[in-house]
This record gives structure tokens, C-alpha cells and sequence, in this order.
């Protein structure tokens, strides 16, 4: 394993892991210190992140959850972490452009999609399991807000699994971005591409694969060939599912509040998913939490196939 900053600590199952060489899967948490609305994001986000872990776990492989806590960088949080994480109620919110400061300020930061591929990638993890990645977001075009997740996808070798990109993004837009970037989009099981709380979408997916030792053996050659790594688009489980019908009434009605109230910036994610957590009575949240554990499971069985 290579040598960390010393302002990183790693958990000791992930370090022994690591140093063994044995299958890790890195897990986000600005789901945890923004994606919940709070209070009831304390309960439950320590209930999801118990459970996520869990998951990979039955499957052979070590959770590592990646966030910044009073300035120390961790990889691999135990439950009293996890549950002070949750608790902090000015998190900050750290991407590629901001994820010093926290460590250099002694804060503490939930870490995107991005962020949480940088730190895998020092660390040696290949895999990463989360929600739904960041995108271009509707109005782009004016607004220019694209995350940065897209661009770190383009250039860091950290396959994430997710269940395709929020529908409160431009999905199309996100899909020629991601093209743009050399990002290998792979839908699993799939012939179009996931929408979140939705299974299926309109919009054909670019790849698809059908079992975690197929999605090794493709990384393994894009490894050959320095090519990064990609998306996997994992379907959340259509008995979890939220109807598109449903959800998307939900969407346009949070997105017309937040140009209405001129919301803008990193506050715009965290924004939509609150609106949609309340205009659905919290059903997107209980189908958020069912899509991650089930975007851990693959992503378990991925870090186990790409260790055989
Ligand atoms: N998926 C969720 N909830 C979230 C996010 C994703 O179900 O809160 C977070 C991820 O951490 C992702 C971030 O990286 O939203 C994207 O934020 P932005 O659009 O500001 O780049
Ligand atoms: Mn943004």
C-alpha cells in the first residue's frame, strides 16, 4: 500500500484489507450530511450506512466511507464516527475544488462523488458504491452548473456504481458530457439507462454487461490501456421503484421553487432532493435507501471478481 498523508486515517479492517490485498469498496457521505433532510437524517443515515456496509460485508468485501471529520481525512468510519458525521449540522460539502479546506481548517465535510474518488484512488480502492452521481443540471445551458463529478469520472480510475444520474438533472446533457470525458457508461443488466427512483428511462444506455466478473474483466482492460475507470448504471429493484409519473410532478415542482427562491450553487442537489423528500411524504428517501444498498451489493461483487 502507498504512503498516506498524514492528516489520513485509515479504519483497521480497511488498512489490513488494503495491505492484504483484499476487496474494498469506498462509499460517499455527503448522502449522509446533506442528502437527508434534518433531524431525521440522523437516524436515518446511521440506519443506511449500518445497513449499506452490512451488505458489502455478506459479500466478502470491507466498507470504507470516505468524509473529512475535524480536519482528520478517514477512510473507514466506525458507528460512533458515523453517527457524529450525521449529527453535524454545518457539514461542509467538498468536491476536487475545495477538498483541502476542511482538512487545512480542521472542519468537517461530507465528500461527493468526487471527492470520495480522489481519496479512494490514493488509498488503492478500485471500487465505490453510492446513490446516483452529480450532473448537468436542467438549464445548464444558462446556469452552467455541471458537477464536478462528471470530469473527475473523465480522469480518475475509481469504477462507481450508481443507479444512473438523478433525473433532477438533464439526464440526456449528462450522458454526452460523460461521452465527452471518455467515460465508459455500462449499464448492468440493462438496455437504457436507470433514472434513480425509476428503473428504466427512454434513453438507451451505451454498454451493457450482465455479471459482476464481466465488469472486471472489461476494467481489466481498460486498465491495460490507462483508460480510467467508468459508471456502472445499476437499476434500483423495481419493487423499490417510484413510478416516473410519480416523481417527475415531484421534480418539476421543486425545480420551479428553487429558480423561484434563486437557490444556485452546491445548495442546488441538496435543495431538490429535501423538496422531493417532502412533496413524496419521504418515499424518495426510502427508495434512495434501497437503491444504494442495492448499488453496494454489485459494487461488493465487483471489488470481490476483480481480486480473482
Ligand atoms: N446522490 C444522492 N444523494 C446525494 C448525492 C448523490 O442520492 O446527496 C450527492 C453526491 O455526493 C454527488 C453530489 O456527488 O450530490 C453532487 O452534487 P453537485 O450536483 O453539487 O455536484
Ligand atoms: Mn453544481
Amino acid at each position: 500500500m502507498r504512503k498516506l498523508p498524514s492528516f489520513v486515517d485509515v479504519q483497521e479492517d480497511v488498512l489490513n484489507a488494503l495491505e492484504q490485498d483484499k476487496p474494498v469498496v469506498a462509499l460517499e457521505s455527503t448522502i449522509i450530511t446533506h442528502g437527508m433532510p434534518f433531524p431525521q437524517n440522523v437516524e436515518m443515515a446511521m440506519a443506511m450506512a449500518m445497513a449499506v456496509e452490512d451488505e458489502i460485508r455478506m459479500r466478502g468485501a470491507i466498507p470504507a466511507t470516505i468524509a473529512v471529520i475535524d480536519g482528520r481525512l478517514k477512510i473507514g468510519l466506525s458507528a460512533q464516527e458515523l453517527d457524529q458525521l450525521a449529527k453535524v449540522k454545518d457539514a461542509l460539502k467538498i468536491s476536487r475544488a475545495d477538498i483541502a479546506f476542511p482538512i487545512s481548517q480542521k472542519k468537517t465535510a461530507g465528500t461527493t462523488v468526487a471527492a470520495t474518488m480522489i481519496v479512494a484512488r490514493i488509498a488503492g480502492i478500485r471500487v465505490f458504491a453510492t446513490g446516483g452521481i452529480g450532473g448537468v443540471h436542467a438549464g445548464a445551458e444558462t446556469s452552467f452548473d455541471i458537477s464536478a463529478d462528471l470530469t473527475e469520472l473523465g480522469k480518475t480510475d475509481v469504477i462507481v456504481v450508481a443507479a444512473g444520474a438523478k433525473v433532477i438533472l438533464d439526464v440526456p446533457k449528462t450522458l454526452e458530457v460523460l461521452e465527452t470525458q471518455g467515460v465508459s457508461v455500462v449499464g448492468y443488466q440493462t438496455d437504457t439507462l436507470p433514472a434513480f427512483w425509476t428503473s428504466e428511462s427512454y434513453l438507451a444506455v451505451p454498454l451493457r454487461l450482465d455479471s459482476a466478473a464481466e465488469i472486471a474483466d472489461f476494467q481489466k482492460v481498460r486498465d491495460e490501456l490507462s483508460l480510467g475507470a467508468g459508471l456502472i448504471a445499476n437499476p434500483i429493484p423495481k419493487s423499490d421503484e417510484i413510478p416516473a409519473g410519480i416523481i417527475n410532478a415531484y421534480i418539476a415542482t421543486a425545480q420551479s421553487e428553487m429558480e423561484a427562491q434563486g437557490i444556485q450553487g452546491k445548495a442546488v442537489t441538496p435543495f431538490l432532493l429535501q423538496r422531493i423528500f417532502e412533496l413524496s411524504d419521504g418515499e424518495s428517501l426510502k427508495a434512495n435507501i434501497a437503491l444504494v444498498k442495492n448499488n453496494a451489493r454489485l459494487a461488493a461483487d465487483i471489488a470481490v471478481a476483480f481480486h480473482n
